[in-house]
């Protein structure tokens, strides 16, 4: 396990008290992650020392600001195991990097008698994107199923992968089942078929050694807040010539070459992607974050994640009638996991947990058709990220058998 006692002096929110004497356990980083104080400061010190607009000015401030955004790809490209800046796009967050690619590219690419894949377990950001792209261009829908475990059904992905498919998207970890999905293979799969990939990350980027080139990825989408980044600040990689053949996804300033009356000619890879004025002291404070969690360790903040994960599984399944989502203990998992308890509702026992000072979330987690899936209207997820302890597990479950006690089970 990773030290925390160390590791949360860095976070002064998590030393907050809900009420008084109740201090806040934060169990919901699968929505949002803390910011540490390196970061925090890293945004005081760009606004009191280097603000300015990039890429345009001659003087010292936008020099400097520019420098440290262009940077901040280097360092963003990097922590993903790319190799060049230019296929390292700033967005406002993983949302914003699919629909980017949907929109450039799948506008433009697909029509009638195309295929899309996605998965059962995916996330709106990119069912509902593919979904309308595929309305709107004619090109059909189709997803791999999952097992009772939620995990994919390899056997059905090969049924359905052929010479159709145009774009497989998948979610690299499930934000309700915690699931890990064969990238790699499935990877494999759409290459043989001359199908492009694109995988959302957003729940494996913040806790998860990530390298594209040996994912063989086209596309990796991520958010900077669930990785100790501030909000608003998202990235997408993309191979370069498929990003070079794309047509740009918002016009304006900042992404144009050369512009006349009548025409206009592109900017180089990847401000072509990045129109307007960007989210320059985001960027800068997420390659801030990224260098953070370098220096704790991926793969242990990875361990750790799964460490509490499984410990709140195996805890869980105390309670009669409890139902959890998901792989079982002893298979891989993100450091997540979503349940029922016999009764109540997943949102009373979330409001009633927050008593306790435990935040976590409750609902259908942005993945609607994911929940009719499995047959019910919602459920509960504690999440976990560098910071957690066993100990805050205890207090969970502590309270759930309180929750237990009221509802008379
Ligand atoms: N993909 C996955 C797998 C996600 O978990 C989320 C956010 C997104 C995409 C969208 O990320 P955004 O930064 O563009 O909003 N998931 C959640 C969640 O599970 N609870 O709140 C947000």
């Amino acid at each position: 396990m990773l030290d925390t006692e160390k590791i949360r002096l860095d976070f002064p929110i998590l030393n907050m008290e809900v009420r008084e004497g109740i201090p806040l356990v934060y169990l919901d980083n699968a929505a949002t992650s803390h910011t540490p104080n390196i970061v925090c400061e890293c945004i005081e010190e760009y606004y009191k020392k280097i603000n300015s607009n990039i890429h345009r000015g001659t003087h010292k401030l936008s020099m400097d600001a520019t420098v440290a955004y262009e940077e901040a790809h280097d360092k963003m490209i990097e922590f993903i195991k790319g190799s060049d800046r230019e296929e390292m796009i700033f967005t406002k967050g993983t949302t914003e990097s699919i629909n980017l690619v949907a929109q450039s590219w799948g506008l433009r690419e697909l029509g009638v008698g195309d295929v899309i894949i996605l998965t059962e377990m995916e996330h709106h950001a990119s069912l509902v994107t593919w979904q309308q792209i595929g309305k709107r261009t004619g090109a059909t829908v189709k997803y791999i199923r999952i097992d009772d475990a939620g995990r994919l059904d390899m056997e059905h992905a090969n049924e359905i992968i052929d010479k159709d498919v145009r774009m497989i998207s998948l979610v690299h970890v499930s934000n309700v089942l915690g699931t890990v999905n064969p990238v790699k293979e499935l990877s494999k799969m759409g290459h043989e078929n001359e199908s492009l990939v694109l995988v959302d990350g957003a729940q494996a980027a913040p806790s998860m050694p990530i390298d594209v080139k040996k994912l063989d990825v086209d596309f990796y989408a991520f958010s900077g807040h669930k990785m100790a980044g501030p909000t608003g600040i998202g990235c997408l990689y993309g191979k370069e010539e498929i990003l070079d053949e794309m047509e740009p996804f918002m016009y304006g300033g900042e992404m144009v070459r050369k512009v006349t009356y009548d025409s206009t000619s592109w900017n180089d890879l990847p401000w072509k992607f990045e129109a307007g004025t960007p989210p320059i002291c985001q960027g800068i404070a997420l390659a801030r974050a990224a260098d953070y969690l370098e220096k704790i360790g991926l793969d242990k903040i990875w361990r750790h994640d799964n460490e509490l994960a499984e410990y709140t599984i195996k805890s869980l399944l105390e309670f009669d009638g409890v139902e959890i989502y998901g792989p079982p203990i002893g298979e891989e998992r993100g450091g997540l996991v979503s349940f029922n308890l016999e009764v109540p509702h997943a949102h009373d026992i979330a409001s009633i947990l927050n008593d306790y000072g435990i935040a976590t979330r409750a609902g259908e987690h942005c993945a609607h058709p994911l929940h009719q899936k499995l047959g019910i209207s919602g459920s509960i997820r504690a999440s976990y990220y560098l910071y957690n302890t066993m100990e805050e597990v205890d207090k969970l479950i502590n309270a759930l058998h309180e929750v237990e006690k009221i509802f008379g089970t």
